[in-house]
């Protein structure tokens, strides 16, 4: 069963993006990744509160506000890692935090979820291992450092084709986005330029060299920017040379959503460093992936191969790009 219709799936065809409307479940998948998010902000606190490096816990607050006062306190940047379901693209140790929780696996697999992501992939569904979890806390609060940080503050202009390697071009990766309280012009919500899926992928350039803020010159975008507001539950997918961005947070409350990306099983995912794994095979069901504990071993057995090794690159883009100027 599915709540896809013809029209969404021409919509897509004709604008690189859809959104399907209360397609998620508060109860099934939502509510029990906001518990397992609560629980670890908790340990979190106390951890950090025990070290002296937090005032207070923040026992009493609700998420949202607990966390933006941390975030307060911790740089944002460290805090967002604790929570984040991947690795950093650089400096990883053996002790580089990460959040592989069995809610945030559940929703991975959600049915709800998976039967519309086949709708456009088909039924050999590998859950791509580019996957981020963005809280976003009232951005007037951030520190300056945090600004280029596009999981606590606004993202750049980019097509998801260009965060991978090129390795991954001709797979068929479907970005999948949704947000856990409202999303809002005015908290954040996406922007995207309809139809730019049809052209070639853009020009990236970086910041800096230490930067890893990716983004495509003003010149490159399209005129028609459109925001996306969008409610919890409902679902945004997106074709990997769609052009996007998000706003910047100018609320007094989080704004929090998940990304997450599924490619039929076989192609390359563009971050072969980093595990995914078979979300719905109906060709071979026993290569599914039903269990979280295991997922988060993958996790961190990459963790410690890429601690001690070099870490690889997962940029595609040249910082001396004379266009980039
Ligand atoms: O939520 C955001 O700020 C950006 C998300 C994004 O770029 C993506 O989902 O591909
Ligand atoms: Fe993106």
């Amino acid at each position: 069963m599915t709540t896809l219709t013809r029209s969404h799936m021409d919509v897509f065809q004709e604008q690189g993006y859809v959104v399907v409307k209360g397609l998620l479940s508060w109860e099934l998948d939502l509510a029990p990744v906001v518990d397992e998010y609560s629980r670890l902000l908790g340990r979190l606190a106390a951890k950090w509160h025990k070290e002296g490096r937090l005032s207070q816990t923040f026992s009493g607050l609700p998420f949202g506000q607990r966390l933006t006062r941390i975030m307060g306190e911790v740089p944002p940047s460290e805090v967002i890692q604790h929570l984040d379901i991947s690795l950093p693209q650089s400096n990883i140790a053996e002790d580089t935090p990460f959040h592989f929780g069995p809610a945030v696996f559940n929703l991975l697999r959600s049915p709800r979820l998976l039967d519309a992501v086949e709708e456009f992939i088909g039924p050999e569904i590998l859950s791509n291992p580019i996957q981020h979890v963005r809280i976003k806390p009232p951005e007037r609060l951030l520190p300056k450092d945090a600004l280029g940080n596009s999981l606590v503050a606004k993202t750049s202009w980019h097509q998801d084709l260009g965060v991978g390697l090129a390795e991954a071009d001709r797979s068929n990766i479907l970005t999948v986005w949704f947000p856990l309280t409202e999303a809002t012009v005015e908290n954040g919500c996406l922007v995207t330029v309809p139809g730019s899926h049809e052209g070639e992928l853009a020009l990236h350039c970086l910041r800096s060299p230490k930067q890893n803020g990716l983004h495509i010159p003003d010149q490159y975008l399209g005129p028609n920017q459109t925001p996306v507001p969008m409610s919890p539950g409902d679902v945004y997918f997106m074709h990997t040379k769609t052009m996007h961005s998000s706003l910047p947070n100018n609320s007094d409350t989080i704004r929090w959503s998940f990304d997450i990306r599924y490619q039929p099983i076989g192609h390359p995912t563009g971050r072969p460093f980093f595990p995914g794994f078979v979300a719905r095979s109906r060709a071979r069901p026993e290569t599914e992936l039903h269990d979280a504990a295991e997922w988060r071993l993958r996790w961190e057995e990459v963790r410690s191969n890429l601690a001690r090794n070099e870490t690889p690159t997962f940029r595609r883009w040249r910082l001396d790009d004379p266009r980039c100027a």
